[in-house]
């Protein structure tokens, strides 16, 4: 009475690991920053289903979940997602797409987002690594490879075309970074207190120092991106003020006292649509 089950699970189970450096990659991509239609790009991507992916034949090394916070750019999330997949697909990773939409109302809270991207992708899978990425980067080597070292948080988009292609200064932590289950645990995620632009990133980067760890920088010919033009959100006057008595706040405000309402979770083919609600 073993039947098929079983013997797609061992199936499953022989497949060989992923080579630790993904076969043909090319070094230097094309970043092709013109708007596409979700059809066209469903079309590109036939194989993906449930805004999931994993690789046909060998078991991928981690399994990634990227977490993009989310509102009014579905122009850049069409040309990140056509840019993304065939990126991510090549380095043979199993991975998922969330996209977090803050709904209208509230001043947009970057920070808040990841932190509910992170709890809803972990009621899908035990991924490894959580990838905490703006809509409109788009890596432009792909020997950036998309998995987290056991041993620190790294920092990917340290040379971003935005800013002349230099890290703007030497704490930056923004724009893309990744970090294992255990060490989103040990900073206890973002502050969620920060609404409207800025200083998040600043925060969770000193969370990371309270803890003890310290950021592994990739080096510029790797950690480089497009940007997507946009205008800039209003930023928050009151950032310096939380990033200054970021310490105290530190276990009070994060993942263990995050509240929020799921409006919608939707599997799409190209990615996992969360509609939330902040309470
Ligand atoms: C700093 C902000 C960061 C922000 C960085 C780059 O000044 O949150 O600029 O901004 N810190 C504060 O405001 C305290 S960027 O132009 O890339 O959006 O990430």
């Amino acid at each position: 009475y073993f039947n098929a089950t079983t013997s797609t699970n061992k199936e499953k189970d022989s497949l060989k690991k992923c080579p630790l450096i993904p076969p043909g990659l090319a070094g230097k991509l094309k970043v092709d920053k013109t708007p596409k239609t979700i059809e066209a790009i469903e079309k590109k991507y036939e194989m993906l289903k449930d805004g999931k992916f994993k690789p046909k034949n060998c078991t991928a090394r981690q399994k990634v979940a990227i977490l993009i916070p989310f509102r009014d750019r579905e122009s850049h999330l069409g040309i990140f997602l056509n840019h993304m997949h065939a990126f991510l697909m090549k380095q043979q990773l199993e991975y998922g797409i969330y996209v977090v939409e803050q709904t209208k109302g509230l001043e947009f809270n970057r920070g808040f987002l990841f932190n509910v991207g992170y709890k809803e992708a972990l009621k899908d899978s035990d991924y490894d690594c959580f990838v905490l990425h703006d809509v409109d980067l788009l890596p432009e080597n792909d020997h950036n490879i998309y998995t987290c070292p056991v041993d620190q948080p790294k920092h990917l988009a340290i040379a971003s075309e935005k800013w002349q292609y230099k890290l703007p200064y030497t704490s930056y932590f923004g724009g893309v970074s990744a970090l294992t289950r255990e060490q989103y645990e040990a900073i206890n995620g973002f502050s969620n207190e920060f609404f409207g632009w800025g200083g998040e990133d600043d925060d969770f980067y000193n969370r990371v120092a309270w803890a003890k760890m310290s950021v592994y920088r990739l080096i510029s010919d790797v950690g480089r991106y497009s940007a997507l033009e946009h205008k800039p959100g209003a930023a928050n006057p009151k950032r310096n003020d939380i990033i200054s008595k970021g310490k105290e706040r530190m276990w009070k405000d994060g993942l263990n006292s995050l509240k929020y309402e799921i409006i919608q979770k939707t599997y799409k083919k190209l990615y996992i649509h969360i509609i939330v609600k902040i309470v």
